[in-house]
């Protein structure tokens, strides 16, 4: 839809579905073309006329821009604030799209009812990171059935193949890959026993359920100790909650903590230091995390955290990419991985040898973090 009209249309629903995702920062419709993301928030309606008013010109003038809608997850970790950025630099003004941004602040109705106004909307592509992997099927039928491609990134959508293409990681490795560490680490170490705590990510979410999966066939191999599973939710608060009532029941059972994204880590350490737990590569219980973001990296090289997988945000490129090619009439790829390394503390061990989820024996190289490594993360 790319007429001045559906840009009224747009912006006013856009408006309305703030209400819908009870979302807060940095929640808002991109449909003014100026508007920057980082300052757009919701408005009076005086202010979203004048600004609905001002995108229909330059919409008028144009007369070729291209409407994305895009169901964001939420704002829960500072890998999802680097993903947010990331689609709305590529899909921007500049680079002729209409970027329709919610935040769904991880509540998968106020996802679902997003992807439908976008569909009542009638942009022309709808991306989704969607929050857990089931319960599509519908929407995506009712996108099919609008003529609307729908592109996923990040997380996947299990049990619907109503998409276009996705581009995101192979969650499953990530946790695959930290079971192989772990289990080079602490022979290296001499370490006997692991006696684990894992602090899950958002569960239902295909970040949650790949690397629990992968991890947990090392705990299964290796016959380690897993002795809980609890979710943070992918956030700081999650991570110290979870760990503050795993020391109330385990303090000093354990010698291992996962934590499925950088942000829970920082909450567990937190958790730890208050209760005077030692932990780190000088301490007694081993951290693994995801993600590899500044903040998480930064606590690599002060070896706070031994080991973090790297899992990559920055698919806007790839997302504008798929666009594009999709208005040439070209095909797309089915599926885009991203490349990602993985980040240890320690100069011992130079790389992990595992079979990955395709079944496939590698061998990656174990990235030591210095401070140059942190100055280039995301
Ligand atoms: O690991 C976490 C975020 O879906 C891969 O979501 C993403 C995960 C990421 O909240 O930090």
């Amino acid at each position: 839809m790319r007429k001045a009209l559906s840009i009224l249309l747009t912006a006013a629903m856009a408006t309305s579905m703030l209400a819908a995702c009870g979302s807060s920062t940095p929640t808002a419709t991109q449909a003014p073309a100026e508007t920057k993301a980082a300052e757009t928030q919701a408005t009076t309606a005086a202010e979203a006329v004048a600004e609905v008013t001002e995108a229909a010109k330059d919409a008028a003038a144009d007369g070729e821009t291209i409407t994305v809608g895009f169901a964001q997850v939420g704002h829960e970790s500072d890998w999802r604030t680097a993903s947010t950025n990331s689609v709305q630099s590529a899909l921007s003004k500049e680079n002729g799209i209409d970027l329709q941004f919610v935040d769904c602040d991880n509540d998968s109705a106020a996802q679902l009812e997003a992807v439908r106004n976008f569909i009542q909307q009638g942009v022309d592509y709808i991306v989704i990171d969607p929050i857990v992997s089931t319960g599509w099927d519908t929407v995506l039928t009712e996108a099919d059935d609008a003529g609307i491609p729908v592109i996923v990134i990040d997380r996947t959508i299990d049990d619907s193949d109503k998409y276009v293409s996705w581009v995101g990681s192979e969650f499953t490795n990530e946790g695959l890959a930290a079971g192989a560490w772990l289990k080079a680490y602490v022979a290296d170490k001499g370490i006997s026993e692991v006696n684990a705590l894992v602090i899950s990510g958002t569960t239902g979410s295909s970040a949650q359920i790949g690397r629990s999966d992968g991890f947990d066939k090392y705990v299964e191999a290796e016959k380690w100790n897993k002795i809980d599973e609890q979710t943070g939710d992918f956030t700081q608060e999650g991570g110290q909650k979870v760990m503050e009532s795993y020391l109330k029941s385990y303090n000093g059972q354990f010698n291992v903590v996962v934590c499925q994204n950088d942000n829970e880590a920082f909450g567990a350490i937190d958790a730890m230091k208050a209760a005077g737990v030692s932990y780190g590569v000088d301490g007694d219980v081993i951290v693994i995390s995801f993600d590899a973001c500044t903040a998480g990296l930064q606590k690599v090289l002060a070896g706070e955290i031994n080991a973090d997988f790297q899992c990559n945000p920055l698919q806007g490129p790839d997302c504008l990419n798929i666009i594009k090619k999709l208005e040439a009439g070209e095909t797309v790829d089915q599926k885009t991985f991203m490349a990602e390394p993985w980040y240890v503390a320690e100069d011992k061990l130079t790389d992990i040898t595992y079979t990955n989820n395709s079944g496939k024996e590698v061998t990656e190289p174990l990235v030591v973090v210095d401070q140059a490594v942190v100055d280039a993360a995301y």
